[in-house]
Parts: C-alpha cells; structure tokens; sequence
C-alpha cells in the first residue's frame, strides 16, 4: 500500500495537483493495486470486507492525494450499503463492476437542510406502479460528478422520522437526475449538489426494506467514520513528517530549530498524539474484523479523536514552518486546508461526541436494569 501511494499515486497526484476532476490516472494505478477489492466480499470479486485494509489504505493515500483517498471512501460508502442490504440480484449486479474499480460510487444523504439531523430529509420517493419517484435536492455529494451510480436515501414515509427513510441505488444519466453545481471546498476535491426532480428509480433499486434505510446508513457510517480517522492520520504523518525535516535544516540564532524545545517539544506532541489516534482507529478496525457486534462507539471515537488531532498536528507543523508554513503551495499550507473538513464531514465531532455520551449511558441504563432485576 505503501509502495502505491508513494510510487504510483504520489507522482499523479503531484502532476494533477489540487483538482476537483477524479483524474482516471490514478482510478486506473488504483485498479492496478486491486485496492478496491478490500470493501468487498470474495464472491463478489472483493478479498472480503477489511476494515483494518481500508484503514491501513487511507492511512497511506492520504498523505499523497485527497482524490484517491476520497475515492476509496466513496467506494465504500457507495458499496457497502449493497454489501449490508442488498439482495443477490443487486449485490451481483453490481458488487464485481465496483470490487474492480469499474464503477464508481457515491453516497447520498447529506441535504441543505439536512446535515446532522438526518430524520428531517425532506427527499420523497413515492411509490407508483413498479417505480419509486424521487424528489430532493442533495448536497456536499463528494466525487458527485465522477460517480457512476450512488445510493441516495429519502423518504418514504414522512411521518416517521429516520423509521421512514429508504435507500436506493441510483444511476448517473437517470432521468429526472441532474448534477446542478460543483462546490468549492477550501481544500478541492469532487463536490456536488444533486437534484432529484420527479426521477422514476424502479422498485428493484431500493436496497433493504422500505423505512429502513437510516439502520443501513448508520451501519455504513459505522465502518467508514473510523476510515475518516485512518485518513487523518496520514494527514498528520505527512505533516510530522514535513515538520521533523524543516526543523533539522532551519537554523535560527546559528543553531537548527530542532534543538530549542520550543520546538522539538512539539515534535513530541505531534508524534504521541498520532499514536493515540491510531490506536483508537486500529482498534475499532480490528473490533469491526473480528466481528465483534455493533462497533458504532468505537468507530465515532476513533473520527472524533484523530481528526481533532490532525487538526492540532498540522497546526503546530505550520507554526514550526514559520512565515513559509502559511505560504500558498507549501505543502504543509495545503495539509492545514485538507485537515479541516474531516472534523466536519461523516458527522461532526460533536455529533460523534453525542453518539459516545448516548452509548455510554445507555450500557449504563442497561447494566443498572440488570443489577435490579
Ligand atoms: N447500526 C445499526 N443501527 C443503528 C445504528 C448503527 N450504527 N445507529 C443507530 N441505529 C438504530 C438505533 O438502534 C435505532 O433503532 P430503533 O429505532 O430500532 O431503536 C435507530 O437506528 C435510531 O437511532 P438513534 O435513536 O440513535 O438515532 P437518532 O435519530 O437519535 O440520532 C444521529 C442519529 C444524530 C446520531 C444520526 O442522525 C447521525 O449520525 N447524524 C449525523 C449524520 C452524518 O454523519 N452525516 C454526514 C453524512 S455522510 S458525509
């Protein structure tokens, strides 16, 4: 993994620079690594469902190319849903195409009024004869543009909160689909507004039962917010890394800056930081691996945690980098802008904060109800 993002998509990433186009360059030098292979099941043309792969894998592209890192999450996010509540036909029909790298996808939630608070979508898929009618605006769809196909959720029953939501797998080129406009994020990549205007998607699409799409969302989430961590760790990686070197070369006051520890204590930060984070992300990886039941708490701490602390590692890595860390095309000023919007997306910290404080008080509640009874 290690030798594909250095060797193969390092140099493209370079050569593309920072882009909103997914550069089919480095799909293709990704394909060639059957790195997507890695979210999905053997008898689907995957190596089986690894958490820790994806991890290790993020971890790796991260600190190169935020347009290969955000594809593979889009892949997961896009595929695993089929993989957890699809039905054979679905998961035949489109498992290998995406295993293969053949098929991009992208995941649908997200709407402008909708962000955290998922049970108020106000997307409707109405059913009529063998068809659901989609109707919605979604927004900050990432590699929106690039995707071949995505799974959007709506709802289908308005009055039961996130019990009436439903997902579907939708097709680019869809009638009544049309990608209204790219939006730009501080730090580039593919990002876009879907508009779902009286689109027929047939009835074979919905993935699961019907109102029960929030369960397959959540469970999605729950793999890829611990990958969002795995990212940010590579985020912070290349930020030490870059760190580390500039205060060995920097001399102020005839000495290189690493000797002051106004300096080098940060590089102690930065580094025991990093490895808390990824212990946290490892952690619920392996959890999720070993099969270990729902590892929604785990996987929220591990985003929580690591993305907060690429945050804190790429700004003392800019603040080491002096005057030349807060200048445009400077590797660290870019770190500083990709750092930003993970501690944000997949759910915000705050929300990964409520889903640990809810869960926490709930085994609470449980084991007291058993000490009663
Ligand atoms: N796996 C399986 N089931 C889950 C689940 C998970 N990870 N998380 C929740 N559920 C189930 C619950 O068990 C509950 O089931 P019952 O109704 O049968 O009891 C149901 O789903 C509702 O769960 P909960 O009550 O926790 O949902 P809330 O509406 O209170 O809270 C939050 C949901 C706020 C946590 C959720 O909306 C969320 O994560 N929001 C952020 C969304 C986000 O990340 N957006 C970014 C989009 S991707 S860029």
């Amino acid at each position: 993994m290690e030798r594909l993002s250095r060797e193969k998509v390092k140099p493209l990433a370079e050569q593309y620079g920072e882009t909103d186009e997914v550069p089919q360059e480095i799909i293709d030098a990704m394909k060639e690594a059957g790195i997507f292979r890695i979210l999905f099941p053997e008898q689907y043309g995957g190596d089986g469902v690894s958490a820790v792969k994806l991890c290790i894998a993020r971890e790796a592209l991260s600190r190169f190319s935020v347009v290969a890192d955000v594809t593979l999450a889009m892949q997961g996010l896009g595929g695993y849903p089929i993989v957890v509540a699809g039905d054979k036909e679905q998961k035949e029909k489109y498992l290998p195409l995406l295993a293969g790298g053949d098929l991009l996808s992208t995941y649908a939630l997200t709407e402008p009024g909708a962000g955290s608070d998922v049970a108020s979508m106000e997307s409707t898929a109405v059913k009529d004869g063998d068809c659901y009618i989609l109707n919605g605006t979604k927004r900050f769809i990432s590699n929106g543009f690039r995707a071949d196909m995505g799974v959007v959720f709506a709802k289908t029953d308005r009055d039961r909160g996130n019990r009436g939501i439903s997902a579907f797998i939708y097709t680019k080129g869809m009638e009544g689909l049309s990608i209204r406009k790219r939006i730009k994020l501080m730090a580039l990549h593919d990002l876009v507004e879907l508009q779902f205007t009286d689109c027929r998607v047939p009835a074979t699409n919905m993935l699961g039962a019907e109102n029960g799409g929030f369960k397959t969302a959540m469970q999605t989430l729950d793999l890829l917010r611990m990958s969002v961590g795995a990212s940010a760790l590579g985020t912070a990686r290349a930020a030490l890394d870059l760190a580390v070197r500039f205060s060995l070369r920097r001399k102020t006051f005839g000495n290189p800056i690493s000797s002051y520890q106004g300096v080098s204590f940060k590089l102690a930060d930065m580094a025991t930081e990093l490895d808390a984070a990824r212990l946290l992300v490892y952690r619920a990886a392996d959890l999720m691996d070993k099969g270990a039941g729902r590892v929604t708490k785990e996987s929220s701490m591990a985003k929580y945690y690591a993305t907060e602390m690429a945050g804190r590692v790429v700004d003392m890595a800019v603040q080491i980098h002096g005057g030349i860390g807060v200048t445009r095309g400077m590797d660290v000023e870019r770190l500083f802008r990709e750092a930003r919007a993970p501690r944000v997306y997949e759910g915000t910290t705050e929300i990964q904060k409520m889903v640990i404080a809810n869960l926490i008080l709930r085994e609470a509640k449980e084991r007291e109800g058993d000490q009663q009874s």
